[in-house]
């Protein structure tokens, strides 16, 4: 092949051999014209005016003028990538859906995780509710699961949604804060309105910091039917559980990789793909018969209560693996459409108010969003199954429709022709599950769902220790943002209902006073919705569910896919290192070598090693563990750096496994001793088995019980 010799492809002849991706291909105007010069406008003399008639100027420009679409109202913020859903466990007696029924059947996928309340360009590390949104494309439909990374949601009832999505988002004079829960509006909202106790619990809570899109459960939150091929149906929760466990980061942490690398959760999914390390998922279905909903004391049709697992254990079916990351972030990712009405036959929803809303939203949605009702033609929405109907034509149709009859009943050749599925052999009609509702119209809610803090506090009760410490920190830091003392005061009513110590420490640190109960606003507000508020059912157990806290769901036996970053100057212990990295390697953690500069280091036995990123351009917080390289001369350089030195003390800050080279008790190893003292995961790297014992600490994710150690000292 000719060589283009670094010349830009397309301006010189010998450029047209050069390989293009698609093979070798003329640059064209969008009608197929071949361009001649992308680089000047057509002009009167080359030194004058532009002409109006330059239409390929004007192409170019129009189409960028409109590249942008309007961005999700929520979740605008999110990263997708394709992949497979296997079936290991077919459940022909609770569904007729195929793709849950036909032994070992693989269905394609694509999923879509968001954050909620940011806007398209905001920091994937918000305090947020994370979006787990699934399109199964298969043989009989596209089937979308919209769920999130929290089985439980904030209201009851969809006519409350634009209310909560408008506190959420940022206040309407200043548009401020950006992805942001911490502020007077949200706070005022949640005070006013008890049914959010329990979400909002799950908010302050780690889960609202994920470590990964990879390290989170999903859920579809909503109760969903299952309708086997007899017609007889049973409620259904959907569930995902993550192969490498479920972690978190610390909100210090969140918020400082907000400004280092706010693309932190997207690039991680990316490059974890990239380098071929598929995660996978656990799908899940948790079947509640009608004899365990009548023993549940609450009620499965109000979206703020979960099913805790040890009440109705999930049932594993089947794994998800993500392995190929989109071709086009804007084609997939940004057009992808979801809605919970996609169905397929055999799953429905249910009565559940908030559901019931969403069915209207998402296809509303799609029209302001992509414009048109063929959205369902773009690629990444299309249903792999041909469709056949009479709906025609709209804004950008792609179909080009054979048929001359459009409308139903026709006479043509073919009459009837497409046929009711009801009478095409091997085709599985969508039926709607009867059901059995009927009553008055009326707008009033349920009394069964007037149990707005029994689960609230049982998530409460159900954290470990360091688990309620940070729910205490998150609710004193966003809190401590309100500045209306009004609302602290109200909010800290709703806490002392849920655990009068968890009101307590955060009263005093956000300044006010606890209260014996909810205020008299929060009261009059719930009484337009429930008239006898709050004497009505509650359950008000005091039980713990271990499954309610993220501990259960971590796992600590790996360090795939994890990062440390080696500090490192010139004069390190080239045998040490070696033996270290090749270790981390072989457990499938990435070592990267960060040091003051980019290039090369030198060893102090004289061997080169490549360094990946200089101390600037990374930071601690974008590491999962710290490996100072041992050798005298390159770790008192380390220690002599400033910036060196905030990695080592926020990795620490951050319970993060901290490891030291070792070279024969030198004095500037005071700074591991000094560490070593204040608490567990810092490890001296003396011999060969102190890398294991590393190794296990890192797997460990973060030494919590540091965190703990420390507060005590205080
Ligand atoms: Fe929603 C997007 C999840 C309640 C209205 N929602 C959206 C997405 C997820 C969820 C994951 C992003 C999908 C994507 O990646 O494109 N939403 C939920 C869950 C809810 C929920 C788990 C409670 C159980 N949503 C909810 C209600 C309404 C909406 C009650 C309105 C009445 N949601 C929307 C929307 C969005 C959306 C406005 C914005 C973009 C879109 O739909 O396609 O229609």
């Amino acid at each position: 092949m000719k060589k283009t010799n670094g010349k830009i492809a397309g301006l010189k002849n010998e450029a047209k051999t050069s390989a293009c991706p698609q093979g070798n291909r003329a640059l064209t105007s969008n009608q197929g014209l071949p361009i001649k010069d992308d680089f000047n406008t057509l002009r009167a003399g080359s030194r004058g005016p532009s002409l109006l008639e330059d239409f390929l100027f004007r192409e170019k420009i129009f189409h960028f003028d409109h590249e942008r679409i309007p961005e999700r109202v929520v979740h605008a913020r999110g990263a997708g990538a394709h992949g497979v859903f296997k079936l290991h466990t077919p459940i022909p007696e609770f569904t007729k859906a195929k793709f849950l029924t036909e032994p070992n059947k693989e269905t394609e996928v694509f999923v879509r995780f968001s954050t909620v309340v940011g806007s398209r360009g905001s920091t994937d590390l918000a305090r947020d509710v994370r979006g787990f949104a699934i399109k199964f494309y298969t043989d009989e439909g596209i089937f979308d699961l919209v769920g999130n990374n929290m089985p439980v949601f904030f209201i009851q009832d969809a006519i409350n949604f634009p209310d909560l999505v408008h506190s959420l988002k940022p206040e309407p004079r200043n548009e401020i804060p950006q992805a942001a829960s911490a502020h007077n509006t949200f706070w005022d909202f949640a005070s006013l309105m008890p049914e959010t106790a329990h979400t909002v619990m799950w908010l302050m809570s780690d889960r609202a910091i994920p470590r990964s899109y990879r390290m989170m459960q999903g859920f579809g939150v909503n109760t969903f039917k299952l309708i086997n091929a007899e017609g007889t149906s049973v409620f259904v929760k959907f569930h995902f559980r993550p192969h490498l466990g479920v972690h978190s980061v610390v909100w210090d942490e969140a918020q400082k990789i907000s400004g280092r690398n706010p693309d932190f959760h997207r690039e991680d999914l990316w490059d974890a793909i990239e380098a071929g390390k598929y995660p996978v998922w656990d799908f899940g279905v948790q079947i509640i018969s009608k004899e365990d909903e009548a023993k549940l004391e609450f009620d499965i049709m109000d979206a703020t209560k979960v099913i805790p697992e040890e009440i109705i254990p999930i049932q594993y079916i089947g794994t998800m693996q993500l392995n190929k990351n989109p071709d086009n972030y804007f084609a997939e990712t940004e057009q992808v459409a979801f809605h919970p009405g996609h169905l397929v036959p055999g799953i429905d929803f249910s009565d559940d108010p908030l559901l019931q809303g969403r069915l209207f939203s998402y296809l509303d949605t799609q029209l302001s969003r992509l414009g048109s009702p063929n959205f369902h033609e773009l690629p990444i929405n299309r249903p792999k199954k041909n469709i056949h109907n009479f709906r025609r034509d709209g804004m950008m149709r792609h179909e080009v429709p054979q048929e001359v009859p459009n409308y139903n009943p026709h006479s043509s050749s073919g009459s009837g022709c497409p046929y009711l599925s009801s009478v095409m052999k091997g085709e599985t009609p969508f039926e709607t599950d009867p059901g059995t509702s009927s009553g008055d119209k009326v707008r009033k809610r349920s009394e069964t769902f007037a149990d707005h803090f029994s689960q609230a506090r049982i998530f409460y009760h159900s954290q470990t220790p360091i688990g309620k410490k940070h729910i205490q920190d998150a609710f004193s830091f966003e809190l401590g943002k309100v500045t209306r003392e009004e609302v602290r005061q109200r909010y800290i009513g709703i806490l002392v209902v849920i655990d009068s110590d968890l009101a307590k420490i955060v009263a005093d640190r956000v300044g006010v006073a606890v209260p014996d109960g909810l205020s008299e606003e929060t009261l009059q507000v719930a009484r337009q919705i429930f008239e006898d508020y709050p004497k009505l059912p509650n359950y008000n157990e005091d039980k713990i569910f271990p499954s309610l806290s993220m501990e259960y769901h971590c796992s600590y036996d790996s360090i795939k896919t994890r990062k440390v970053a080696a500090l490192i100057e010139d004069g390190f212990d080239f045998e040490e290192f070696q033996q270290v990295k090749k270790r981390i390697e072989q457990e499938g953690a990435i070592l990267n070598v960060v040091t003051s500069k980019l290039g090369e280091l030198r060893s102090k036995t004289g061997q080169l090693v490549k360094i990946d990123y200089s101390l600037l351009t990374m930071d601690s917080v974008l590491f999962d563990a710290l490996y100072i390289v041992g050798g005298k001369e390159s770790k008192s350089r380390v220690y002599a750096n400033v910036t060196a030195q905030s990695y080592i003390s926020d990795a620490f800050k951050h319970n993060k496994t901290i490891g030291f080279g070792y070279d024969s008790k030198e004095e500037h190893d005071l700074m591991y001793v000094s560490l070593a003292n204040k608490g567990p995961g810092v490890i001296l790297l003396e011999e060969e088995s102190d890398i294991e014992t590393f190794i296990q600490s890192i797997a460990l994710h973060r030494n919590w019980s540091r965190e703990l150690l420390l507060d005590q000292m205080l």
